[in-house]
């Protein structure tokens, strides 16, 4: 499939202001060539506009709530044009309130040609907050809850109906921070959450064949790649480090499980936060990590 980079640089949703300098920190990483490399027809469309980060506290439970929506219009917009290309949308982000729109724009198309939507979503977090409960007002600590239904009717509804997924089309993997309210919830909702505790327990391999099963040739999966998924001794460069996650062969381990799979149909890479990096180096292993992701190995494999 040929891919299609879509800048997004956009920190509206998080509570540190740098994500916005995301795209081009994967540019700068080589992201472009290294999917060339991987023999892979890419245009790099550039970044998308918005509002500017107005920096307001939160106001009615949400920050920033009518940039968000912009942005995600927009999003969701620049992704459906590339999938009735037939081209693989990759998000470069920003934070990840973009996945809003991302991921309302895949479902559509999965629903238009009749494929099934798995979502496999990387994050130390759950992001499952809604305004009554969040403890920031952040935004990106609410898109699973919006794509579920849960949230402000402009996000819920960016693409007309709600809700955009449900418990069996999303697994994530990495957890290790959720909010006291937010547990409440993601029990009630009844998440499939591999948490780093039953990661730990099980191991990666015997975790990620458990999140890539029953999948099947008419599955489109979208992997949705919080970059503070990872542990922050390998990657310090985003805004709200969690320790404890996964190490640099384990995060590779997951990648080349799901370039496995070949399934994957489109990504979103965000959170990434250059102000808080070091010489670029969280940037240029997600630019590792997308080359496993897209079928980089050690070994001929057959
Ligand atoms: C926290 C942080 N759960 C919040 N969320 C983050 O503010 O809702 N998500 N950092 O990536
Ligand atoms: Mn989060
Ligand atoms: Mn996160
Ligand atoms: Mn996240």
């Amino acid at each position: 499939l040929p891919v299609s980079l879509i800048g997004v640089p956009t920190d509206i949703g998080a509570g540190h202001r740098g994500a916005s300098m995301g795209p081009e920190a994967l540019r700068v990483a080589g992201l472009t060539a290294a999917l060339i490399d991987r023999g892979l027809d890419v245009i790099d469309r550039g970044n998308l506009s918005g509002p500017v980060n107005p920096w307001q506290p939160p106001y009615d439970g949400y920050r920033h709530l009518p940039e968000v929506i912009a942005w995600n219009r927009a999003v969701m917009l620049a992704v459906a044009a590339e999938l009735k290309l037939q081209r693989m949308p990759i998000m470069l982000g920003g934070d990840h309130c973009l996945a809003i729109g991302s991921i309302t724009a895949v479902a559509q198309h999965c629903r238009d040609i009749g494929k099934r939507l798995v979502v496999v979503w990387l994050d130390a977090h759950a992001d499952f907050n809604t305004s009554a409960i969040t403890p920031s007002g952040n935004i990106h600590g609410m898109p699973v809850a919006c794509l579920f239904g849960h949230g402000p009717d402009a996000l819920t509804r960016l693409g007309g109906s709600t809700p955009v997924l449900s418990t069996d089309q999303l697994r994530q993997v990495g957890i290790r921070s959720v909010d006291a309210g937010e547990k409440r919830l993601v029990k009630e909702v009844g998440l499939d959450i591999y948490d780093m505790r039953y990661i730990d327990e099980i191991g990666v391999k015997r975790s990620m064949e458990e999140v890539l099963s029953g999948l099947d040739k008419n599955t489109h999966l979208h992997l949705s790649f919080d970059v503070d998924f990872l542990d922050p001794a390998i990657a310090p460069g985003v805004g709200t480090t969690v320790p404890g996650g996964p190490n640099y062969r384990e995060a590779q381990l997951v990648m080349e499980m799901i370039a496995d799979t070949g399934l994957l149909g489109s990504l979103d890479i965000v959170e990434l936060n250059p102000a808080f990096d070091v010489h670029n180096q969280t940037a240029a292993l997600a630019v590792d990590l997308v080359e496993s992701l897209f079928g980089k190995s050690t070994l001929m494999r057959e």
